[in-house]
């Protein structure tokens, strides 16, 4: 049968003494984001069978420039996921989760998100199944994925204020049971997160486990395209990326950006940032003359308790 330990790298491998990883970081620090990983790879392989990415050769551990952080990377593929990669980091001031995974563009399945940045003080969160074609406009696709979760999203809405205001562009990537917040580092916020990962990870996994093959060629190539325009979007937007050019520098920040976090970006379609995005004027723009959305938007959570978008 199947066993994890064989497809992990072996810095990661979780011997008897796994418990116990190397703490570079501070060790009164207040969150490891290490288990998270560990549960959604033992979960995944109690669905599917994970085979190490061609990826995980070159992008494994990275020490940060300064020698006091350090960043891991996993990277799999399996049958109906073209990429499942993460990353941590860990330096003396902060922790960081960024763990996505991309179905192949066969499936119309939402891309699973998970974007946690904690320092001792506070946190910025981003937990959501990212819906891949529009949940504002197209109603079918809406009702197939997420009118059954609402349930799921407003339990923790109500743990979780509204991360306020946000670049507007991010608002069509979010589905209605996005975890948008920020959050006073405790413990018991850590749990209530933990607990959070695991139920949407449960979820995106029945998703996945229950997607139906798609064979006709214009919707896959529907699906493909949504994937680019998603990972064109977060290849030049993510917030995260002063942080990362500080940690390893502007080259391997951009390579780590584009060839392992979103990869695809130069591979999987032609189409540039400004074709996706020809109203995006960066973090500061102000409401352009066209109409398109740009800036920052959405004080409030811009979803009912029935899922119907209140942003326009
Ligand atoms: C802030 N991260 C943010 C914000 C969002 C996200 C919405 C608020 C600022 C903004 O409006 O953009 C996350 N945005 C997302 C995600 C999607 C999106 C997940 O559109 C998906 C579609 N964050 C990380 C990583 C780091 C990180 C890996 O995911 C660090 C390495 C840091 N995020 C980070 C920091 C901020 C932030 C420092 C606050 C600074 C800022 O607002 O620019």
């Amino acid at each position: 049968s199947f066993s994890l330990q064989h497809t992990l790298p072996p810095l990661l491998k979780r011997t008897a003494s796994s418990n116990r990883r190397v703490c570079i970081q501070s060790c009164f620090s207040s969150v490891s984001y290490h288990k998270f990983v560990d549960f959604a790879l033992d979960e995944t392989s109690l669905h599917t069978h994970l085979l190490s990415s061609p990826l995980q050769e070159k992008y494994s551990s990275m020490k940060s420039k300064d020698g006091k952080g350090v960043l891991n990377m996993l990277s799999f593929q399996a049958d109906k996921i073209r990429l499942l990669r993460s990353m941590t980091i860990e330096t003396e001031t902060m922790q960081v989760l960024d763990f996505t995974v991309f179905p192949k563009a066969e499936y119309d399945v939402p891309i699973f998100c998970a974007n946690f940045f904690s320092t001792a003080k506070t946190n910025i969160v981003v937990l959501d199944l990212n819906p891949l074609h529009d949940i504002i406009n197209q109603d079918d696709y809406k009702e197939k994925y997420f009118k059954s979760l609402m349930p799921l999203g407003l339990k923790y809405a109500e743990h979780f204020p509204w991360g306020g205001k946000l670049t507007s562009e991010s608002i069509t990537f979010f589905s209605p049971i996005v975890i948008w917040t920020k959050f006073t580092s405790s413990p018991q916020n850590y749990d209530i997160l933990y607990s959070a990962f695991r139920d949407y990870y449960k979820v995106w996994l029945e998703l996945i486990a229950t997607a139906v093959k798609e064979t006709d060629g214009y919707q896959i190539s529907h699906n493909l395209e949504a994937q680019h325009r998603y990972l064109t979007w977060r290849a030049e937007t993510d917030p995260g990326q002063g942080v990362l050019k500080k940690l390893i520098g502007d080259t391997l920040a951009k390579d780590l950006l584009r060839s392992f976090l979103f990869n695809g970006v130069d591979e999987l379609g032609s189409k540039t940032f400004n074709d996706y995005f020809p109203h995006y004027h960066g973090e500061e723009g102000t409401l352009n003359k066209k109409g398109g959305i740009a800036g920052k938007s959405f004080e409030n959570r811009p979803w009912d308790a029935s899922g119907k978008f209140l942003g326009q």
